[in-house]
């Protein structure tokens, strides 16, 4: 346990010691709000002139590829870091407009760093029960059948500083370790076909290049169903940041498994215990036994406006907006409260729900200036409804870091300002 809490640099955003005195630094009073307004500041450039009275800039003034408007500001923020070599940043959910997250802003989790890659010298090699082990470039994956879906990641210690209420004040914070892309490439199932799998496997190792080189043991059954060995990522080439040139797409399965800069993947008949399934990423219950390959990432949701350090302007019209998602499938329905969960409204999806995919929901709601608390909760296509904070202690004991995955209210007050208050 003490080992699991100092110093180690498994992904939870919540362990105690593990920086206390940077907590302050990003948990602290407005430092979000802060830190995006001094860029704003910094970043804003001066008023333009009247648009219709100048011409406006010349096209090919962007070397071939576009940038944002110098106006937008939305950034990623930087996670508390143990030591040089792992980090990991927020994703802006509360600026994110619509259900997929712009490439730049996805979140990002690196155990050593983000290794810089030349696509032409990377390759993947498909050994063990095989019968004929094979080494594919990457011309060789693009030359096969592909697919392109949209898909979270969620990285299982997203959101787990609620395990033991910490402040987490604003969502970027406390859901930002949540990222919807729509990612490219070759089904699993087209390369078992290649290399001919055997008939007593049952788990693959997949490997990362990076300087953790990085493995995770995965079911075959989930390789077959549903895994991507993707290239790409909303339409370009993956980023850096997310596995550039190649990485492990597993719809719905915890962040951790979708290994990135994948060079490897061994098929074998059992699980290969590797660090990352053993003394990482188990999740230790009550009586002091831990969980071992808790893949899927349960129904989720949260509100992202309002939401944490917002401030509204008065009594009036709002739509109350958020994120849904399920590991298990499509989300089936979305419900909010804004009383606290005394009473549930179904809140609109702004599209059809995909499976192991975000959707984006929303209630319009007159506020009449008095203090509330706003909740929503997901019910995916299994009828599993997201649990509350409560429901969820009991079931799971304070032991836990990962998977966080309760109600996460927001309560206004009667100045307009939007706090997360611990259940
Ligand atoms: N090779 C490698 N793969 C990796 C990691 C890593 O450090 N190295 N981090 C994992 C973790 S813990 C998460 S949550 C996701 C994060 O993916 P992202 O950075 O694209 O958001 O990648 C996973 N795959
Ligand atoms: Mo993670």
């Amino acid at each position: 346990m003490a080992d699991r809490i100092q110093g180690n640099d498994a992904d939870c955003a919540c362990k105690e010691g593990m920086f206390p005195q940077r907590r302050r630094f990003l948990f602290g009073a407005g430092t979000a709000a802060a830190l995006a307004a001094s860029r704003r500041a910094e970043a804003t450039p001066n008023v333009p002139p009247d648009p219709t009275r100048v011409q406006g800039r010349a096209t090919g003034t962007d070397g071939g590829y576009g940038a944002r408007s110098p106006f937008e500001t939305a950034h990623r923020i930087l996670g508390p870091v143990p030591n040089s070599q792992t980090t990991w940043t927020f994703t802006p959910l509360a600026d994110q407009i619509g259900n997929t997250t712009a490439s730049g802003l996805h979140y990002e989790r690196h155990h050593a760093g983000i290794p810089a890659i030349d696509p032409d010298r990377h390759s993947l090699t498909v050994h063990g029960l095989v019968n004929e082990p094979k080494r594919f470039t990457m011309a060789d994956l693009k030359r096969l059948p592909r697919v392109s879906k949209r898909h979270f990641i969620e990285c299982s210690g997203n959101t787990g500083g609620a395990y033991q209420n910490l402040p987490m004040k604003t969502v970027q914070v406390s859901h930002g370790l949540l990222s919807t892309s729509e990612w490219t490439g070759v089904p699993f199932a087209v390369l078992a076909r290649e290399v001919g799998i055997a008939p007593n496997a049952a788990w693959v190792l997949a490997e990362g290049a990076d300087a953790a080189v990085m493995t995770r043991s995965i079911p075959m059954e989930k390789m077959m169903r549903d895994a991507i060995l993707a290239y790409g990522q909303n339409g370009e080439a993956i980023r850096p940041e997310q596995g550039y040139p190649l990485r492990l797409l597993l719809p719905g399965f915890e962040g951790n498994t979708h290994i990135k800069w994948l060079r490897r993947l061994q098929v074998s008949d059992k699980p290969f215990m590797t660090r990352e399934e053993t003394s990482k990423y188990t999740d230790l219950m009550a009586d002091g036994i831990a969980r071992q390959f808790v893949f899927t990432m349960e129904a989720k949701s949260i509100i992202t406006f309002p939401s944490g350090e917002m401030k509204l302007p008065g009594p009036g019209f709002y739509e109350i907006s958020g994120l849904a998602w399920s590991g298990r499938g499509r989300v089936k329905t979305v419900q909010v409260s804004i009383d606290g969960g005394a009473a549930w409204h179904e809140a609109a999806l702004n599209e059809t729900p995909q499976p192991m995919c975000t959707v984006r929901f929303t209630l319009p709601w007159r506020w009449d200036g008095k203090p509330v608390n706003l909740q929503s909760r997901c019910i995916d296509e299994t009828g599993y409804v997201q649990p509350t904070h409560a429901d969820l202690l009991r079931a799971r004991g304070v032991n836990f870091y990962y998977h966080y995955n309760a109600i996460y209210p927001w309560t206004i007050a009667a100045d307009g300002s939007v706090t997360h208050v611990a259940a």
